[in-house]
């Protein structure tokens, strides 16, 4: 088998040489960020291209391939092989998980990192193989090396620390000047009364969509609120004071313990872009949340006028998210080890059930968000990583309890989901918290 190496110079050169290239790619961060990168590459090397953005691939379009050279798809496609070289000419650039050993026909280039011993959790992305892909068509494409990153913060590959094939392009970018790495504070904004307001993640009860709250809240802890994130950081004593003033907030409110973060984080900041990797992946991320994703392609393109709608996009998604979450504890009910809400807004359950479980709602139970969807409920179910030490398996309890009633479900321990019909929710309720009860007991008092 050729190397990953190889085989990125050999589709970048292939590239190098086409008049017109269809790109596939999903809607989430990591994808709009590879799209982008993949895209801005092809135009400086005055190969024409056209982009397209998908919720989820079902099967690849015979569309795709009518006046195309070829069709890259990105971030997803290591599941259709088979039928992407039934259609045509394609390169997968994918780091999900295989069907089998990955091997491709001759007509398809199948880059997947888990087939070259590479984590695709932490090691590689979508964004990851597209800038490889665009850095050896021009080494002068180090610029487009924050967006990149912006998609891995977006697939969450940092966290455990960034490995592989990551790693490599991050060093490359700091000794460009592209990226600096700082240790920060987990804020983002402008004005740290901005950032604590705006704050999901952690949500802060009495503070998060709160902006007297926090403006009161800073002024008593001697911290003026129109004061930058940057100037905060700066200055280690109120920063040391404003993180265990938080951190006591969330002890106060029943956080978790495993996600109360006294420490400052590794913050990747993008000197020449004016923003950092949270920040832009944030952006990009709710573009697509929004039903705007063309905006995060834009911005990876390097529209100043996509930046100033991502900015607003980004504020907008998060206040959707905050409606969500305030008031959440007292709409959600408890049984023995699952506790469930209704959320009304699409594609929000597994955010709300997510921050939900994090900050807010009770760590001893699994939080399941229901959402309606015509004669269906569909469900989002989170738990956290002490439960799952403990061996709590969501991905199994949601399939188990979605199959007595018919439904279907799965997922991961931590974070899985599933699909009942509407009229079955009590009896799936029932059996869902009796397989938690049988993984991982009742709650101690
Ligand atoms: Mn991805």
């Amino acid at each position: 088998m050729q190397s990953i190496q190889d085989q990125i110079e050999s589709l970048a050169s292939t590239l190098k040489g086409l008049a017109f290239v269809r790109v596939i790619t999903h809607y989430d961060a990591d994808g709009i960020s590879a799209g982008g990168v993949l895209c801005r590459a092809l135009h400086r090397a005055g190969v024409r291209f056209h982009c397209t953005m998908l919720r989820e691939l079902k099967a690849p379009d015979p569309e795709w391939w009518s006046d195309s050279d070829l069709v890259v798809m990105l971030d997803m496609g290591s599941s259709v092989i088979e039928a992407m070289a039934q259609h045509g000419r394609s390169a997968i650039l994918d780091h999900h998980t295989l069907n089998g050993s990955g091997e491709a026909p001759p007509n398809v280039v199948h880059i997947n990192p888990r087939m070259h011993g590479i984590d695709g959790t932490t090691g590689a992305c979508g964004s990851t193989l597209a800038y490889l892909v665009a850095e050896a068509m021009d080494p002068a494409n180090v610029d487009l090396a924050p967006y990149a990153i912006g998609g891995m913060i977006g697939d969450r590959q940092f966290v455990g620390g960034f490995s592989g094939l990551n790693t490599g392009i991050l060093e490359r970018a700091i000794a460009a000047g592209e990226v600096e790495v700082v240790k920060g504070l987990p804020l983002f904004g402008t004005t740290v009364s901005e950032a604590l307001e705006l704050s999901n993640d952690p949500f802060y009860i009495g503070l998060s969509g709160e902006p007297d709250n926090v403006d009161a809240f800073l002024r008593e802890i001697g911290i003026d609120p129109s004061s930058t994130v940057e100037d905060v950081e700066s200055d280690p004593v109120k920063a040391s004071i404003l993180m265990s003033r938080l951190a006591l907030r969330l002890v106060d409110q029943g956080t978790a313990l495993e996600n109360v973060k006294e420490t400052f984080m590794d913050k990747y900041r993008f000197p020449k872009l004016h923003t950092d990797g949270f920040m832009l992946s944030n952006v990009i991320n709710s573009t697509g949340r929004l039903g705007v994703p063309g905006v995060g392609l834009s911005v990876v393109m390097g529209d100043p006028a996509a930046m100033e709608e991502g900015s607003r996009t980004r504020a907008q998604y998060r206040r959707n998210v905050q409606v969500g979450l305030i008031g959440l504890r007292d709409r959600t009910t408890a049984l023995e080890r699952v506790q469930y809400f209704t959320n009304t807004v699409p594609n929000m359950g597994g955010a709300l059930s997510g921050l939900g479980v994090s900050y807010i709602l009770d760590p001893h139970r699994a939080a399941i968000a229901f959402t309606e969807s015509g004669k269906d409920l569909k469900i989002s179910g989170r738990a956290t990583r002490a439960l799952v030490s403990q061996g709590l398996d969501l991905a199994d309890a949601l399939s188990k309890a979605s199959g007595t009633v018919g439904g279907v479900g799965g997922g991961h321990p931590i974070a899985a989901g599933a699909t009942i019909p509407a009229d079955r929710k009590d009896e799936f309720l029932q059996a869902l918290d009796d397989a938690l009860i049988a993984q991982v007991g009742l709650v101690p008092n």
